[in-house]
Formats: structure tokens, C-alpha cells, sequence
């Protein structure tokens, strides 16, 4: 592809026209990339027209631009949100300082490992999600299921535009080496461990959305505070994006629960309905919220400290949410071990911002339960969020066993009820046997799913949203 055509397709906001060096890097990277798409990016329905939202430009009118598309000519763009005047750095040893526009040496490993690793999460939920096509409930369903993974592939775009314009060689290995790791190949896996996990079944994708998605926008929440400046207004503009994956898990979800209060309401047993049962759904629950948390880190953690006094990773809303921006004081209370035994403690703050971070995310999650239980009042039944020291394999709580009520008990009694309380064989069979087959008929819903309370972009809910040809 020549060099004009390169910045032609390319929406941008970063001046790639009349930067020379990016656009020799970026057209090195995009046949890459493509064949990675081609190879990890959904496996069915690749060359059919989806009705996708394309940001054609961070203005609101640019932002929203809908057409048909073939996944693989989607216009991957790169864009900052727009610079603030006179920013500053807000947190950390050198607040108050001007923002970085360049890397400053002494951050450059931090900074560019905290990129690959927000960045290596894009294309790894990419792989996950490739197979759900063959079963999507619907074509409304189907079409945001693409919108989430074209999205994602633009996140990924976004990393990559950072590591190679920012870090020289090693930014640009960098970048080829997110299109060389894979979910769940034991050789070369992705960084983190819940973007090892597949995702196979929509009641799995749905959870992910709302759970693993959220850890997304809290982390670009950090992120978005940092004082390296190209990274901050980076992270700004996929916030914009990842609420609507949040909005795709959030009401896929809904809609579930939806549907099996219909049934219990009328007194039918969700399953002879070919829907849902809340046991079900709380296991995947127990699982996808489980494994999000650990994408938090360790509740104790130099790392978390250094990020935070290097000023490159702060707290969501750091200006209006606190007065002391240097967090060299005081503490944060959490439970610890001490000599085999939980106690409480205060952990100096600057050590404590994965939990600080955690707390909100925890908070944020509470509210979207809260909205699911709304649509179950009357049936007697509803969702819980588990302790947050359930099932974990990251910081404090790993390595030791908890009920779902968060009391320590031991590993074989963890085994025993195992099954009551993660997903099982069972659990997965009967979900599989629900989503044997797609449904691609405009209009029609499978039957574990109530239909959307309206469609994408103001198009009907029994719009073409996917022009399909029978494969
Ligand atoms: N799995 O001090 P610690 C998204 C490692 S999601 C495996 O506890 P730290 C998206 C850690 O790297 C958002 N390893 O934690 C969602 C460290 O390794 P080293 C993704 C883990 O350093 C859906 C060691 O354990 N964004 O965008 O504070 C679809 C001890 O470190 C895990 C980011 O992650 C884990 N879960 O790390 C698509 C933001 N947790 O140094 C996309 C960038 C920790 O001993 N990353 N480790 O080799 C970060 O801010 C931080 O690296 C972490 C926490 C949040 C991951
Ligand atoms: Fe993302
Ligand atoms: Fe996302």
C-alpha cells in the first residue's frame, strides 16, 4: 500500500500525512495486523457487510458515523482527544509540573511496559471472542459483537501508534509482538490471565463485556491521568469507545435476566423455556468478576507506587476527587495476613492504588447489579456480586480459599462446592446446547435473550444489521 493511500485510509487526528517516519512505520505494521485479523479476528461472517460505527473524527458529529463495512476494510483510526492548555502533571513527586509531550528517559521501561500491557489486552479479547459468530442469538447481537471487536482492533491501532512513534526499535518490536502472542497458547500467551480464558458462549461474552470491559475503562481512567500527555488524550478518546462494550455486556445481561424473570413471573421453569436459570448466571458471574479483579494487581504493590509517584498512572478524576495529590501520607485500610491470620490494616496510600482503583471498579460493578435486580423484583431471586476475596489468583487473597460470602475455608472444602459456585461441565454443556445455532433472521431472537428495548443508531430492532450470505 503507497504512502498516500496509507494516510487516506487511515482517519487521524495525529498529522500522519505529514509525518513521514510514522507512516513508514505504520505501513511496516498494518499488513501485520491485517494478517493477524485475518487469521485471530472473527471466524465467520469476515467478508460480509456489518453496520458498524466508524470514528471518522473526535468531534461528536465524526465520532458517530455508520455504515455497512467488511470487517477487514474497517477504517482503523488513530486519534488523541484534544490537548488541554497548559496541562500539568496532577499527582505524583512532580505534580504541578508541565505534562510530558516526549517520553522522559528514566520512565521510558515503565511507560512503554505499562502500554504493551493495555495494549496486549486488545487484540487478546479479539481472539477470545472470534467464535461467537456461529451463534449469536441475534443479528443485533452479532452486529455489536463486531463492534466490539473492530473496536478493540482500534485500541490495539491506538497502543501501537504510541510504541511506534514514542519508543524508536524497540517500540516497533513491541507492536509486532502484540500481533505474535495468542489467548491461551500455553508458548506465547497474553500478558494477563483473564485474556487467556475463552469465551465461547454469549452468557461468557456478555459477562466479559460488563466485568473485563469495566476493568478497561477504570485502567484507562488511570491512564488517562497520566502525565505523559500523548497517553493520557490516547486513553480520553477510548473511553469514549468502551462505553458502549460496557452498554453491549450490561444490556446483554439484562436482557438474560429479562427473559428468565418473564418465565419466572409465569411461574415456568426457566430451562423447559429454553432460557436461563439465575444459578447459572451467578456462577458465570462469580467467575468473570472474579478473574477481573485480578486485573487490578496486588492489593500491596511497589509497582503501583512507582507508577503513581512517577506521575505516569494516577486515580480516576485525580483533580476533582482529591486535595492531597502527592498520597505520601496516611493510609489505606484493607486486610492483610499477619501470621496466617486476616487482619486489618492501614497500607501506605501510594502502595495501595491497584485496591484504591479496585474499590471503584468494585462500586461500579455493585451499580450495574443493582440494575439487573430492578428487572428480578417480584420473582424472589436475585444476583450478588462475591467477595472480592473469592476465587482470586492475584495479590493477598491467592493461594488461599474462600467462600463466596468471603469466609477463609480450606482447599477441599473450596473443591467440594466448587461446582455450586464456578461454571461446571453441566453448566457449559447446557449453555452450548442453547446456542447450538445462530439466529439470523432480521427481527428474531433466540430464546434465552428478550429482545433490545430499541436498535442501533435509531434503525429498527429488525434491521439487516448483518447482510449476510449463507456460508
Ligand atoms: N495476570 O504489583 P503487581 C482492557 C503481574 S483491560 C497476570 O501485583 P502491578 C480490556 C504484574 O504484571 C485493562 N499477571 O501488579 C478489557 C507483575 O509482574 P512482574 C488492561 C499479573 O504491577 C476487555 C506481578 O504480577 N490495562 O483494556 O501493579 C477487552 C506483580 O505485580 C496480573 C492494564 O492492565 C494478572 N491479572 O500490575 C479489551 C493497564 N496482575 O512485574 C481490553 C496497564 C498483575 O512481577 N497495566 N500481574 O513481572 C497496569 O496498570 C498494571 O500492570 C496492572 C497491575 C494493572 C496489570
Ligand atoms: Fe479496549
Ligand atoms: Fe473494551
Amino acid at each position: 500500500m503507497g504512502a498516500v493511500e496509507l494516510h487516506e485510509t487511515i482517519p487521524n487526528n495525529v498529522g500522519l500525512s505529514s509525518d513521514k517516519r510514522l507512516r513508514r512505520a505504520l505501513e511496516e505494521w498494518q499488513p501485520h495486523f491485517l494478517a493477524w485479523w485475518r487469521e485471530m479476528g472473527p471466524d465467520r461472517f469476515r467478508d460480509d457487510a456489518v453496520y458498524l460505527r466508524t470514528a471518522v473524527s473526535v468531534d461528536a458529529s465524526g465520532w458517530a458515523h455508520f455504515d455497512y463495512v467488511r470487517m477487514p476494510e474497517y477504517r482503523w483510526g488513530i486519534f488523541l482527544a484534544e490537548p488541554v492548555a497548559d496541562r500539568r502533571i496532577g499527582f505524583g513527586d512532580d505534580h504541578g509540573k508541565p505534562v510530558w509531550r516526549e517520553v522522559p528517559g528514566e520512565h521510558r521501561n515503565t511507560l512503554r511496559r505499562l502500554i504493551v500491557t493495555q495494549g496486549d489486552t486488545e487484540p487478546a479479547s479479539v481472539e477470545q471472542q472470534r467464535r461467537l459468530g456461529a451463534s449469536c442469538p441475534s443479528l443485533y447481537d452479532l452486529r455489536n459483537l463486531f463492534q466490539v471487536n473492530v473496536e478493540e482492533g482500534r485500541h490495539l491501532w491506538a497502543m501501537a501508534y504510541l510504541l511506534h512513534t514514542y519508543f524508536g526499535r524497540d517500540g516497533r518490536e513491541e507492536a509486532r509482538d502484540l500481533l505474535e502472542r495468542r489467548s491461551g497458547n500455553p508458548d506465547k500467551p497474553r500478558i494477563l490471565a483473564a485474556f487467556n480464558e475463552p469465551i465461547d458462549d454469549w452468557l461468557s461474552f456478555f459477562m466479559f463485556t460488563t466485568f473485563t470491559d469495566r476493568d478497561g475503562k477504570y485502567q484507562l481512567l488511570a491512564l488517562a491521568e497520566s502525565g505523559f500527555d500523548p497517553l493520557s488524550r490516547t486513553c480520553r478518546f477510548m473511553l469514549t469507545e468502551e462505553a458502549h462494550h460496557m452498554f453491549v455486556g450490561e444490556s446483554g445481561v439484562g436482557r438474560i435476566v429479562e427473559r428468565t424473570a418473564e418465565c419466572l413471573r409465569a411461574g415456568t421453569d426457566p430451562r423447559a423455556a429454553g432460557a436461563l436459570d439465575l444459578g447459572i448466571m451467578q456462577r458465570y458471574l462469580n467467575f468473570w468478576y472474579s478473574l477481573s479483579l485480578d486485573l487490578f494487581g496486588s492489593e500491596v504493590s511497589t509497582n503501583a507506587a512507582h507508577f503513581f509517584g512517577a506521575g505516569l498512572k494516577g486515580r480516576p478524576r485525580e483533580d476533582e476527587r482529591y486535595d492531597d495529590h502527592l498520597a505520601l501520607e496516611g493510609g489505606y485500610e484493607m486486610d492483610v495476613y499477619e501470621e496466617g491470620r486476616l487482619v486489618r490494616r492501614a497500607i501506605p496510600l501510594r502502595s495501595a492504588m491497584n485496591e484504591v482503583l479496585r474499590d471503584a471498579y468494585v462500586e461500579d460493578c455493585q451499580k450495574a447489579l443493582d440494575r439487573w435486580n430492578r428487572r428480578l423484583e417480584g420473582t424472589g431471586v436475585r444476583l450478588v456480586l462475591p467477595s472480592r476475596r473469592f476465587h482470586r489468583h492475584q495479590g493477598t487473597f491467592a493461594g488461599h480459599f474462600f467462600d463466596p460470602a468471603g469466609g477463609e475455608i480450606t482447599g477441599e472444602a473450596f473443591e467440594r462446592y466448587r461446582d455450586q459456585w464456578l461454571p461446571s461441565e453441566a453448566d457449559r454443556a447446557y449453555v452450548r446446547s442453547l446456542m447450538a445455532h445462530p439466529v439470523l433472521e432480521p427481527g428474531h431472537f433466540a430464546s434465552w435473550i428478550a429482545p433490545p428495548a430499541r436498535g442501533i443508531n435509531h434503525q429498527p430492532i429488525d434491521f439487516q444489521y448483518v447482510r449476510y450470505n449463507e456460508e
